[in-house]
């Protein structure tokens, strides 16, 4: 079943959004200062008033005994009404500020179960607001997003999302195309009315607009997509090049084994970091050298290890100071692009070379080159420097926190509108283009939630903690 987020009344999960109040803990489990239990509902004010007595007035905390349905006081603490609509859910809401216990918040729970609440699942609080029209659904994700950032890139996208913005563009991309319907159907129906002009719009070109502000939408998107799952920085090379020094160095930890024998690294070994402001996964791979000289195990290393090339956001080739890069390496630095890569030319103590980063390469327009020691430490601050540049740049201007249903959604979209553009441009049958645009449309949807169905806000929200 499909409903529309105006119509707001049926709630997923089979329960009555009407008339049922949930609460929940909305800090983390285990002890500390504060334990803030949440209770949403219309029944919120008076469930909370027979554990705690006579509520305060809206939004001025007072300090209260909690006590359970025998009577017996549980704990103390702040109280606070929100009442409808002003609160996040829409819903008369109270939150109690106990003491950070785990035995007080599981009896000052069972008090509010008992005098009417139930305890809500992953994300209802969340879903509550959606439904009464808070929030979209891409603001409702990006509230998990913002719990879930563990970086300042992320953060920001997060709130870029928050504040609504990823939704308002959606929803503006879709209303055109409501528009654009309008005037193909009043067309179909009324070609000899008046107020209807003489064709139909030029469809193809409008159809072209709205395919270019899907594709920036989509691009902003995937940034943010790819700032939630984390920068993947591959490090490639001949055996012995340094490429453990270096994951080593740049992490901080000794992640990887380092010895004087080419072929140590035989798996991929992953550490994960944080580089400019990304989460970032550093990948060490087994050294790349001809098939002849390796034994079986390395061949299946250095076949893993050019298979983290291929998906690498950002690749470093590491060859040693006084050498240059094989036809190889000089390949996986050329197929990288437009990704950025990084010669990066280690041992520089060994060799006697000057230490540092260039934004220029005789390797590719795409590629950096740094020279660096991981023993010595010289050279490392440059490449950490222009690492995090480069990924604040991949991380895209603009992103938005967004997950991969939106890109599915906008894909979806753009392959609805590509039919739509192709059946404007021919023979124009105006039915297929409406159509088209009708399809396009409810793929836009379903990213702010305007159109949705039980089984995709079970799939969001059950991400969700609870409390959330
Ligand atoms: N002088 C000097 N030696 C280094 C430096 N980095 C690594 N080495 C040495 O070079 C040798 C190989 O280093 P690793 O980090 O294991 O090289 P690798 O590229 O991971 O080698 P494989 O895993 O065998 O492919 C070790 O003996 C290191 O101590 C450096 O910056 N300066
Ligand atoms: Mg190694």
């Amino acid at each position: 079943m499909v409903h529309h987020a105006s119509g707001g009344a049926a709630l997923g999960r089979g329960v009555d959004a009407a008339t049922d109040t949930i609460c929940a803990e909305a800090t983390p489990p285990g002890q500390g200062g504060v334990a803030v239990v949440r209770v949403s509902g219309p029944g919120a004010l008076g469930v909370v008033a027979q554990v705690t007595g006579p509520l305060p007035p809206a939004r001025r905390a007072a300090l209260r005994a909690f006590r359970s349905a025998g009577g017996e006081c549980i704990d103390q603490g702040l109280v606070l009404v929100l009442p409808a609509p002003g609160s996040y859910t829409g819903e008369d809401t109270v939150e109690l500020q106990g003491h950070g216990s785990p035995a007080a918040v599981a009896a000052t729970l069972d008090a509010l179960c008992a005098a009417g609440a139930r305890r809500a699942g992953p994300g209802e609080f969340s879903e509550r607001a959606f439904l009464n029209g808070r929030i979209d659904l891409t603001q409702a994700e990006a509230v998990a997003a913002l719990i879930e950032a563990e970086t300042e890139g992320a953060r920001r996208a997060a709130l870029r999302s928050l504040e609504g913005s990823f939704g308002r563009e959606v929803q503006a991309a879709a209303d055109r195309l409501v528009e654009l319907r309008a005037l193909v159907e009043a067309f179909l129906d009324f070609p000899e009315d008046e107020d209807v002009p003489a064709a139909p719009p030029d469809l193809a070109a409008e159809v072209a607009g709205v395919v270019t502000t899907v594709r920036e939408i989509r691009r902003r998107a995937e940034a943010g997509v790819r700032l939630g799952e984390g920068l993947r920085v591959a490090l490639l090379g001949p055996p012995n090049a340094g490429k453990s020094s270096l994951l080593n160095a740049l992490t901080g930890q000794e992640a990887a084994i380092v010895s004087a024998t080419p072929g140590t690294t035989r798996d991929v070994v992953s550490q994960r970091a944080v580089i400019g402001a990304r989460q970032a996964e550093l990948l060490d791979t087994a050294g790349l050298r001809d098939a002849g000289e390796q034994d079986e195990i390395e061949q299946e290393g250095a076949r893993r290890a050019r298979a983290s090339a291929a998906d690498a956001d950002l690749l470093l080739v590491v060859v040693e100071a006084g050498q240059e890069p094989t036809p190889e390496q000089q390949s996986l630095l050329a197929e990288q692009a437009p990704r950025p890569a990084v010669l990066v030319r280690s041992k520089v103590d060994a060799y006697g070379a000057a230490p540092g980063w260039q934004a220029r390469s005789a390797w590719g327009g795409h590629v950096r080159e740094a020279a660096v020691s991981a023993v010595t430490g010289a050279g490392m601050e440059a490449l950490r420097d222009g690492l995090d540049e480069l990924a604040a740049a991949d991380a895209g201007e603009g992103a938005w926190a967004a997950r991969q249903r939106h890109l599915e959604a906008l894909d979806g979209a753009l392959a609805e509108l590509a039919q739509a553009a192709q059946a404007a441009q021919g023979d124009a049958h105006e039915e297929l283009v409406a159509e088209a645009l009708r399809r396009a449309q409810g793929q836009l949807g379903e990213i702010t939630g305007q159109v949705h169905h039980e089984a995709l806000l079970e799939r969001i929200f059950s991400s969700f903690c609870i409390g959330k």
